[in-house]
């Protein structure tokens, strides 16, 4: 059975016990002692150099970052329906797992490290970076039901949690109403489970 060293208010941890939960693969859930920095130390930090968590290890594979993480759930698990093989639609599912991993991290994701974690950094240029993503994505979403392609993806999974927890970072979803439907979109999938705070 797959691994997860985890921690549950992680939403990067959080993308990865979603997708196994949609996918129906059954995952063991190790929760890190991040406060004790266990991540830092041996043998996590002997798994992830970067320090980080998730790890993912499946037998032999050891992977971190949640968004390849997804990638290889879906390959492995999803068939052609989470990621597609095909170059332009396996193209429009990658350009939205590097906008979970900068726009949102840096936007959302950074305003709720500030707010709920205390960690010190630049929350007005993380507001700031919150509200020009969210206005292009509830453009977006007000063309189409999914982040990529016609159906949901792993983009999906791999933007949605750290969007879903903008209040946590003193950003409300209110104005964004194309937004906050994709989300109860999402949670609305068969198999969905949420996360703290959601
Ligand atoms: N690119 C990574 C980022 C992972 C990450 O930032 N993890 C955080 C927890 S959510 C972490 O372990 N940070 C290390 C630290 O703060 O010491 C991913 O998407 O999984």
């Amino acid at each position: 059975m797959p691994k997860l060293y985890d921690l549950e208010p992680s939403g990067n941890c959080y993308k990865v016990r979603l997708m196994c939960a949609l996918l129906r693969v059954p995952l063991e859930v190790v929760p890190v002692d991040f406060l004790a920095g266990a991540h830092k130390q041996s043998p996590l930090i002997d798994l992830n150099p970067f320090g980080e968590i998730p790890i993912f290890v499946d037998g032999d594979v050891v992977l971190r970052d949640s968004q390849a993480i997804l990638v290889y759930l879906a390959r492995n698990w999803g068939g052609e329906g989470w990621l597609s093989t095909e170059p332009a639609p396996m193209a429009d599912v990658m350009q939205w797992l590097t906008v979970a991993e900068n726009e949102i991290a840096r936007g959302p994701g950074d305003a709720r490290l500030h707010d709920k974690f205390g960690v010190k950094l630049d929350v007005r240029a993380a507001r700031e970076k919150a509200a020009r993503i969210l206005g292009l994505m509830e453009a977006h979403l007000a063309r189409q039901q999914w982040l990529a392609l016609d159906r949901p993806t792993i983009a999906d999974i791999a933007c949605m949690p750290y969007v879903a927890l903008s209040h946590e970072g003193g950003i409300s979803l209110e104005p964004y109403l194309a937004v906050k439907a994709w989300v109860e979109r999402v949670k609305a999938l068969p198999g969905f489970i949420p996360m703290p705070g959601q």
